[in-house]
């Protein structure tokens, strides 16, 4: 093989980040725009965090550091400038977080030039991933993620330890770390997001108690609990809100995903739910909507997914997967649910919050019964059959 120049492997980066994303006329819901092309791939990391630019040091111009993949990413404007803080998997299976941002909302992100240093203060942290970015009311910007280590107790090599790590920021660049979440009655934690408000004068989190590292176990769904100090923030209570359920995309999982959007009739979270098929864990988005007054508090439930994973979106290192954990709603209304597909790219799927809450408000319900499910379709098609024939 030919050894290609490093500045070739920059004039094909730059390319790539130049390279226009129109949106997918094939696709249509009335809900939501899909785009052509992926938001970030591995191909958007800048080959200076890959290769040794040096020819001397570097005869055959090979990566020194690869990297695997670009997935699950946290969101917010910031700046005027969309950002997601990306988690990047090194070819090594460590993850780490890095900011990625553009002027428009779905295409043309950069990375910046180096990956956030976060401060190193948990001995025992092995890996961490899946940052939810909060703008906290109390002025700071929380960034809560999965700290993960090995389980000492465990002779298993994989058996883990999940649990929620904090940290905090005013400009995306400099980040204090505070001590991790404990919760009182759940040994681990993933999928914790911080609510952007105080309720009863406390910090709120979205929890999702589970037994084990896999496996929630006893673990009913997502979790809600308060904290009155999130500089050493301890949960007590987690009442279950969005509850897992037989024969549902959440039977076997669920989690909170994005921040929750404020809207006038409520907050509207976007989830994962999963579920076990012979072929591993699916999981799929569904959104909910909680009361503006006790955000805890189911007020709609719409049935099924929001979205699943579609065409190339199914293939990658963890098959069958669509995860969100950000999503920004833009000041003109507009929505922004960034998902990564099959844990290996980032995607964006654009709505908007009145189209988000005619979906939330007015999807029926799962009634959770094949018979009651065909009752359900009967119905709608009636109505419409007799809806077409007097238009004629
Ligand atoms: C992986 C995550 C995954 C979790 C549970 C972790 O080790 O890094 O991507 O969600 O295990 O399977
Ligand atoms: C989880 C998540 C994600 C990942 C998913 C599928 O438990 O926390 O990190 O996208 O598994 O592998």
């Amino acid at each position: 093989m030919r050894s290609r120049s490093f500045d070739s492997l920059m004039e094909s980066y730059e390319r790539l980040l130049g390279r226009p994303n129109p949106a997918d006329e094939h696709f249509y819901n009335g809900l939501f725009t899909r785009y052509r092309n992926p938001v970030l791939t591995r191909e958007h990391i800048p080959p200076f965090w890959m290769y040794d630019a040096n020819p001397a040091a570097n005869p055959f111009m090979m990566q020194r550091l690869g990297v695997n993949a670009t997935l699950n990413s946290g969101a917010i404007k910031f700046g005027g400038k969309y950002c997601l803080l990306v988690r990047v998997e090194g070819a090594d299976r460590k993850s780490f977080f890095a900011v990625a941002e553009s002027s428009r909302p779905t295409e043309g992100f950069r990375f910046r030039d180096y990956p956030v240093i976060l401060p190193d203060t948990e001995q025992q942290e092995t890996n961490v991933y899946d940052m939810r970015l909060t703008a906290h009311e109390d002025g700071w910007i929380y960034g809560v993620f999965c700290s993960e280590s090995k389980d000492p107790g465990n002779p298993d090599l994989s058996a883990a330890v999940a649990a929620a790590g904090i940290v905090r920021t005013k400009d995306l660049e400099t980040w204090e770390r505070l001590p991790n979440l404990r919760t009182l009655n759940s040994p681990q934690q993933r999928n914790v997001v911080l609510h952007p408000e105080f309720v009863d004068g406390q910090y709120a989190f979205y929890t999702r108690p589970m037994d084990d590292f896999i496996e929630t176990g006893s673990g009913g769904g997502i979790g809600f609990g308060l904290c009155s100090d999130i500089t050493h923030a301890v949960v007590g209570e987690e009442r279950i809100l969005s509850r897992r359920k037989y024969h549902t995309i959440t039977e076997a999982k669920n989690g909170a995903g994005a921040v929750p959007i404020k809207t006038d009739r409520g907050w509207i979270h976007i989830a994962h739910g999963v579920r076990n098929t012979a072929a591993g864990l699916r999981y799929v988005l569904y959104a909910f909507a909680t009361d503006l007054q006790d955000p805890a508090k189911v007020i709609a439930e719409p049935s099924g997914m929001l979205l699943g994973p579609l065409g190339k979106e199914r293939t990658g290192d963890v098959s069958n997967v669509v995860f969100t954990n950000g999503a920004i709603a833009d000041d003109d209304g507009k929505v922004y649910i960034y998902y990564a597909s099959s844990d290996t790219r980032m995607h964006v799927a654009e709505t908007d919050t009145e189209r988000l809450k005619d979906y939330v408000f007015n999807t029926p319900e799962d009634p959770l019964r094949s018979p009651d499910c065909v009752r359900q379709r009967t119905e709608l098609i009636r109505r419409n059959l007799a809806f077409m024939q007097n238009s004629k």
